[in-house]
């Protein structure tokens, strides 16, 4: 019998994740941790709706995309009121901040960054899911909390191809990176490693690994400065000797403060993208005002595994 070519086409279409034309920003708010779930682009960034309450946000919501370009608002898929023990540390006030997750087995693991970060020290909390759309439920206990010169923000989980899940968080005004290996449930740290902090780190780590080499990549300078920026430094390990490789995403006068970031790969295509956070520069009173936004940009890696340099744009 002959094949009906246009069938099978659409029955591979689902499977298949399509890019369409990029057009930045993709939604609003910052630290966007982008990956692919079942077929689908998930994000997730610091929710934000208006300028002044940006760095205090009191729940999480998800966007999914099929090409990069439509995206679907899914949540709040964790509020702040249904993590319990957020008020333990005696402070008055709390928000949320800066998410990464990560997939085993069928279950979602959410991890978030719990302010204060002074006096009371930052926390980062997990919570679980059996969709990467929530609800999330909350682990009952702080995952990390920080101190002595540390603070735990901006947390980082990366499965290696063993199995084996490292937890990556630290930063700020503590500029020092920290890992550790996650118990195999995901929700509690197992052994720590001693890792170098690597050069011009202050926050936003993240990982991922192409063929054997492990890219270590993170935020540089300060969060509302035009000097904030991307940078990366490469391994044989997910925990180092690093090997500093330099900036691979600067302002670029128009798009400041460029930073915060997270790589995915289309799994049809094989393209990696960078999805990163700026300021707007739209605004009279600055070029730092308005609200951070998330936006998505291909990335080109060289013949050698360097990073081509990304220029940041609206496309
Ligand atoms: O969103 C709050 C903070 O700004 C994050 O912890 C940093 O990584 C920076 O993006």
């Amino acid at each position: 019998m002959k094949p009906n070519l246009s069938r099978i086409f659409f029955l591979l279409l689902p499977a298949c994740l399509t890019t369409a034309s990029l057009a930045n920003p993709v939604f609003l708010g910052a630290d966007p941790h982008v990956t692919v779930f079942d077929g689908k682009y998930w994000g997730y960034p610091t929710h934000t709706t208006d300028a002044k309450a940006q760095f205090h946000a009191f729940d999480f919501m998800a966007y999914s995309s099929k090409d990069l370009v439509h995206w679907e608002e899914h949540g709040p898929i964790l509020k702040i009121e249904d993590i319990s023990w957020i008020k333990d540390d005696g402070a008055p006030d709390h928000w949320l901040w800066a998410p990464g997750i990560t997939e085993k087995d069928g279950k979602y693991y959410f991890y978030y960054s719990v302010g204060p970060q002074n006096p009371a020290p930052s926390r980062i909390g997990v919570a679980v899911a059996d969709s990467p759309a929530g609800q999330f439920k909350d682990s009952g206990k702080p995952l990390l909390t920080g101190g002595n010169g540390f603070e735990a923000i901006d947390p980082m989980v990366f499965q290696d191809k063993d199995g084996t899940a490292y937890f990556y968080a630290g930063g700020s005004s503590g500029a020092k990176l920290r890992v550790w290996k996650l118990k195999p449930n995901l929700i509690e740290l197992g052994e720590e490693i001693k890792v170098d902090t690597p050069p011009e780190f202050t926050e936003g780590a993240f990982m991922h690994e192409i063929d054997g080499t492990y890219y270590l990549s993170y935020s540089h300078g300060g969060w509302n400065l035009p000097n904030y920026s991307v940078h990366y430094a490469i391994s044989k390990s997910p925990t180092g000797p690093w090997e500093y490789k330099g900036a691979i995403l600067n302002s670029d006068g128009t798009h400041k403060g460029p930073g915060h970031h997270s790589f995915f790969k289309n799994p049809s295509t094989g393209q990696w993208y960078i999805a990163y956070h700026y300021w707007p520069s739209t605004k009279p009173e600055g070029p730092l005002e308005g609200i951070r936004q998330t936006a998505i940009q291909p990335v080109t890696f060289e013949k050698d595994g360097t990073i081509k340099k990304v220029i940041p744009n609206d496309e």
